[in-house]
């Protein structure tokens, strides 16, 4: 699409209001970039937003801002609901996310990938097999890498791979997806959606616009997301890790099972992975999927799958010592997630959590700690409350360190003896110590390969 005689206003200077900017330029629009916190636009990422011609507004952000107003392109992180953007519906100015900006400046087909957990896993593997079939490929979107730049400059015949959330999802009307699915949808972000009705049909506009040649995955272990079934347009295939599916992928019997029109395909053993546990068997059978809907051929997306060691910060090995294997998951920031990681190791765990506190029950979580856990570590912000729910659980060993990640895998390690594994899964978000779990993640790394 042709921007040109188009004004975007773009609120946010973060990655995806810095893509969407450039996307919008790139294509003729006249754009004006606006953050609430003042940036030095002489250096890098914005000097380049400057060099293409994009105008910037720094400060306080009222509704002047709409005045002239073509297009108004939101960050993810801000709520439609704040009266700025309120106010532009009511001019009836189109507001949009930044991965509508993508759908409407890219012909290459899309595989989008949803879903409360499993999106960063599941879209990087893909990407990975699209990569390897020899097309070409730019995966974008949630997982850090804004979509609308990273397509900007695909071919037709390109596959971009693109991880949505629900922020993203909800402001974009032209996604057409050749293949999407949708991983599994549990409590999250309810202060934003506020229902999970409305957190769920947000994720659901994943299959907009989707004809009968397109694919739709469900997970067929999630009634929710199951029952999506009846409301598809397109073609629809599931995964299960539980049972058989009638149409779609699923683990049995320690294989992992392509079912085509009554055909059984076996794709590989668990053993062939790399990956571990119940929920990446689910991410890998989706990536299956969405591959298959795009013709990757089989022995590429069983050739990648066989080599993929997964995605930094999620159950990622970071070495062995003294027998004593230690895992890096500083992403588990919900229970949810922690839950999945410690589903996926049979026991014998030394557990170092904790961090900014999310407030969300905890009983669930601190009863699979209790069979799974000989000692518990508890780090910073949440630890008291975080000792409390363990012990009224029956979690053997709890240890308080503080604000001390350096002293919570000191502990571990003198404590650790195998067949018991390390693992960082902190279940909380990691604002009372470090800038993001990824900051948090490379620290503990650090401390472990420094032992
Ligand atoms: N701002 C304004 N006005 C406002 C509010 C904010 O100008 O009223 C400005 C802030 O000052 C800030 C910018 O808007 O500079 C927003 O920056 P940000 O760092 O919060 O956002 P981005 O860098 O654009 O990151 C967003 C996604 N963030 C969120 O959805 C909260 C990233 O997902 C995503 O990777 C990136 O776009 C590229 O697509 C992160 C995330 O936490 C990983 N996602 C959630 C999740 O996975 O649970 C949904």
């Amino acid at each position: 699409m042709d921007f040109s005689g188009k004004r975007a206003v773009v609120i946010g200077g973060g990655i995806s209001g810095r893509s969407a900017a450039m996307a919008l330029v790139k294509h003729g629009g006249t754009v004006v970039l606006a953050d609430t916190q003042p940036r030095d636009v002489t250096q890098t990422p914005f000097a380049e937003l400057r060099a293409a011609g994009v105008e910037f507004l720094f400060g306080a952000q009222d509704s002047g801002l709409l005045d002239g107003a073509d297009i108004i392109v939101p960050s993810p992180a801000i709520s439609p609901e704040i009266p700025l953007l309120q106010e532009a519906v009511r001019r009836r100015i189109p507001v949009w996310s930044e991965v509508e900006v993508a759908c409407r400046v890219t012909d290459a087909a899309i595989l989008a990938v949803t879903g409360t957990n499993g999106k960063t896993t599941t879209t990087t593997l893909l990407g990975e097999m699209v990569k390897a079939s020899g097309r070409q490929t730019a995966v974008g979107g949630n997982i850090g890498v804004g979509l609308a730049q990273a397509v900007t400059d695909l071919p037709p015949q390109a596959v971009a791979v693109a991880e949505l959330s629900s922020f993203q999802l909800e402001l974009t009307s032209s996604l057409h997806a050749a293949g999407a699915v949708i991983l599994n949808i549990t409590p999250d972000h309810l202060d934003r959606h506020h229902t999970m009705e409305a957190y769920s049909a947000a994720k659901e506009r994943i299959f907009s616009n989707q004809e009968a040649t397109d694919t739709a995955v469900l997970n067929y272990d999630d009634d929710r997301v199951r029952n999506m079934q009846a409301r598809r347009k397109g073609k629809v295939v599931f995964f299960s890790t539980q049972g058989e599916v009638p149409e779609g992928a699923f683990y049995k019997d320690h294989q992992l099972m392509l079912r085509h029109d009554g055909t059984d395909t076996l794709i590989c053993r668990d053993s062939d992975l790399q990956l571990f546990g119940a929920h990446n068997i689910q991410n890998c059978l989706a990536a299956v999927l969405l591959a298959t809907a795009v013709a990757i051929p089989l022995p590429v997306i069983r050739s990648v799958l066989k080599r993929f060691r997964g995605v930094e910060h999620r159950l990622e090995k970071v070495r062995v010592l003294q027998g004593v294997p230690y895992y890096n998951d500083s992403k588990g920031t919900n229970v949810d997630a922690s839950i999945k990681a410690l589903e996926a190791f049979s026991g014998h765990l030394i557990l170092i959590a904790g961090g900014h506190d999310k407030m969300t029950p905890l009983d669930a979580f601190m009863k699979l700690a209790a069979r799974k856990v000989d000692t518990l570590i508890l780090v910073g912000e949440s630890a008291d409350r975080f000792a409390a729910a363990a012990k009224k659980a029956g979690v053997r060993d709890i240890r308080n360190v503080g604000y001390n990640m350096e002293k919570a895998v000191m502990t571990a390690r003198k404590l650790a003896r195998p067949p018991q594994q390390v693992v960082l899964s902190p279940a909380c978000s990691s604002f009372d110590m470090y800038d993001n779990y990824e900051q948090r993640g490379r620290v503990f790394k650090g401390i472990v390969n420094a032992i």
